[in-house]
C-alpha cells in the first residue's frame, strides 16, 4: 500500500513514519509513504502558498496553483484515490477504512489556514473525510488517524489476523472489557470467566460484553446489526442482569 500525503507539515508524519505499527508496516514492505510539500511547487523566493480570501474576511486560503501542481506530483507517483480531509467530510467508520486499505493506493490531501480554494476540491478531490464533528488546526492529525487506522488493516501488519476480526468495530460493536495481572486490585478482582482456561467460555463472556456496552454506549449500532441466535441470548442475559443490578442497587 503506498499513501502519498499533501502537506506543508511533512514533519510531523515523523511520529507515523518512527513510532509504532505504521512504522512496522513501513519497515516489514507493507507500507510506502510519501510527502508533497506545496511550497516546493510555488513561483515565488518566499515559497508562498496561501493568500488573503476573495470576499473578505478573516484568514488566509491555500492557493490552487501550488496545492495542484504538488497533488499532480504525488498523483505521477500512483494513480489513487485524492481524500481531503475536511470536517465537511463524510465521517469515517471502520468499513470505510478497511475499504482504503484495500486500495493499492490513496493520496491524503491535508488543508491549513481557512481551508483549500475551492477550485482546487472541485477538480481534483475525489472524496472528503471528517474523523468527527469537530475542527483542528489542520487535516494533518485527521491524515494521521487514517493512515494508522488503515495500517491495522493491511494483511501481515497485526500478525494476527484474527484479532482484527475479532476486535472492537470489526464485527460493529464495542470493545469488550479487558483485564491484567496482578488479579486483585485494591479489593477488585478479575472476572472468574477469564480465570479459567475455558476457551469457548472466554469467548462467549467477550461477545456478551461487547453486545451489552454496545446497547449500552452506542445502541444505535445495533440498530442495523443482524444478531445470530447466540448474540441475541447473551444480549438478553446482559440486559436481564443490567437490569436486576439496577433494581438491586435502588433497594
Ligand atoms: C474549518 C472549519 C471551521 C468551522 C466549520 C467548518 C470548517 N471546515 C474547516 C476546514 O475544512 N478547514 C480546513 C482543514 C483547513 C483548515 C484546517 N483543516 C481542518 C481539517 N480542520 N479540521 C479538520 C478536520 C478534518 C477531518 N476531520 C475533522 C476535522
Amino acid at each position: 500500500m503506498r499513501i502519498d500525503v499533501v502537506t506543508i507539515f511533512p514533519q510531523m508524519f515523523q511520529a507515523v513514519e518512527n513510532c509504532g505499527m505504521s512504522r512496522v508496516a513501513i519497515e516489514k514492505g507493507h507500507l510506502e509513504l510519501g510527502f508533497w510539500d506545496p511550497r516546493d511547487y510555488a513561483e515565488d523566493s518566499y515559497r508562498r502558498i496561501d493568500d488573503r480570501p476573495y470576499g473578505g474576511g478573516p484568514g488566509m486560503v491555500m492557493q490552487a496553483p501550488q496545492v495542484t501542481r504538488a497533488l499532480r506530483a504525488a498523483k505521477s507517483q500512483a494513480s489513487g484515490k485524492v481524500v481531503y480531509l475536511s470536517p465537511q467530510g463524510r465521517t469515517l467508520t471502520q468499513e470505510r477504512v478497511r475499504e482504503f486499505a484495500g486500495g493499492p493506493n490513496l493520496v491524503l490531501l491535508a488543508g491549513r489556514y481557512e481551508g483549500i480554494d475551492q477550485r482546487v476540491l472541485d477538480a481534483e478531490v475525489d472524496e472528503e473525510i471528517s474523523i468527527g464533528d469537530y475542527v483542528v488546526a489542520g487535516g494533518e492529525l485527521p491524515a494521521m488517524v487514517l493512515i494508522e487506522a488503515m495500517v491495522r488493516c493491511l494483511p501481515g501488519v497485526l500478525g494476527n489476523h484474527e484479532s482484527i476480526d475479532a476486535e472492537s468495530f470489526s464485527n460493529g460493536l464495542l470493545d469488550w472489557p479487558h483485564y491484567t495481572r496482578p488479579e486483585e486490585f485494591e479489593d477488585r478482582s478479575v472476572p472468574s470467566e477469564l480465570l479459567g482456561g475455558d476457551h469457548d467460555k472466554i469467548r462467549r463472556w467477550r461477545l456478551k460484553q461487547a453486545l451489552g456496552q454496545t446497547w449500552l454506549r452506542r445502541p444505535d449500532l445495533l440498530k442495523d446489526k443482524h444478531l445470530s441466535d447466540e448474540e441475541a441470548s447473551l444480549l438478553r442475559e446482559f440486559k436481564i442482569q443490567t437490569l436486576e443490578q439496577g433494581q438491586e442497587s435502588s433497594q
